[in-house]
């Protein structure tokens, strides 16, 4: 395919993938083609919502935080997904559901989550996703061992990432692979590109000028 999109909806394609496994590498080498819209995850509104830090806040003690930082996350994601967009095709880190299937899932199941706080981001996910039209075209799975995560985390050093343990990105990891891969968890909302990450940078811009047109074409 040329990329253009079928019956003049914009094609969205998201990439998915643990904690620093290079999503913004692959972002922006994409973000020098004509014809994409590139929305990076707004991590910095994370950070600062009117003055406020939900992400400090989740990572110092997710039991309070954790439905603050993604009842937030969950807003910022559905913006994202609507957001009107002058290019055929939009390209955005991560989604919706991997913010509910990975990230809202691994806090209920690791204990951290109060029953009560995922019963209301699950009503509220479920009551998004039943009303609102939100396609996505492409899965782009950047699939990388939870170790190069954890050396890539420490070397980039982001003050409210300094605590994460490898466990907790073998725990995202885990849940990724069951979604993306195994396919036994939760609905996987459109075909899936995977890609393995665990290379340099400049392996993986081959790798993306490799699968440049199996991505353009929104499909896997
Ligand atoms: N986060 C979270 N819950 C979500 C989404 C993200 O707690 N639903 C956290 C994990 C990270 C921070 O937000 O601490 C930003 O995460 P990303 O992995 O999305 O961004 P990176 O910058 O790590 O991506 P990459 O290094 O792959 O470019």
């Amino acid at each position: 395919g040329t990329g253009v999109p079928i019956h003049g909806r914009t094609l969205c394609i998201c990439i998915e993938g643990n904690i620093a496994s290079g999503k913004t590498t692959c972002l922006e080498y994409f973000s020098k083609t004509s014809n994409i819209e590139v929305l990076t995850e707004p991590v910095s509104k994370w950070r600062n919502v009117r003055g406020h830090n939900p992400l400090g806040l989740m990572y110092q003690d997710p039991t309070r935080w954790g439905i603050t930082l993604q009842t937030y996350i969950q807003l910022t994601m559905l913006d994202q997904h609507l957001s009107t967009i002058s290019a055929p095709m939009r390209m955005m880190e991560r989604s919706i559901y991997s913010a509910k299937y990975i990230f809202v899932e691994n806090l209920y199941r690791s204990g951290k989550m109060p029953e009560v706080d995922f019963a209301v981001l699950s009503e509220w996910f479920e009551w998004i996703t039943q009303n609102i039209a939100i396609p996505v075209d492409l899965i782009v799975y950047l699939q990388s061992s939870p170790q190069t995560c954890h050396e890539r985390l420490k070397e980039r050093c982001r003050e409210e990432e300094k605590i994460i343990p490898l466990e907790y990105l073998e725990a995202i990891h885990q849940l990724y692979e069951d979604w993306l891969i195994k396919k036994t968890s939760f609905n996987v909302p459109a075909p899936v590109l995977v890609i393995s990450a665990d290379d340099d940078l400049q392996k993986m811009i081959l790798q993306y000028e490799e699968n440049r047109e199996k991505i353009l074409s929104g499909s896997n």
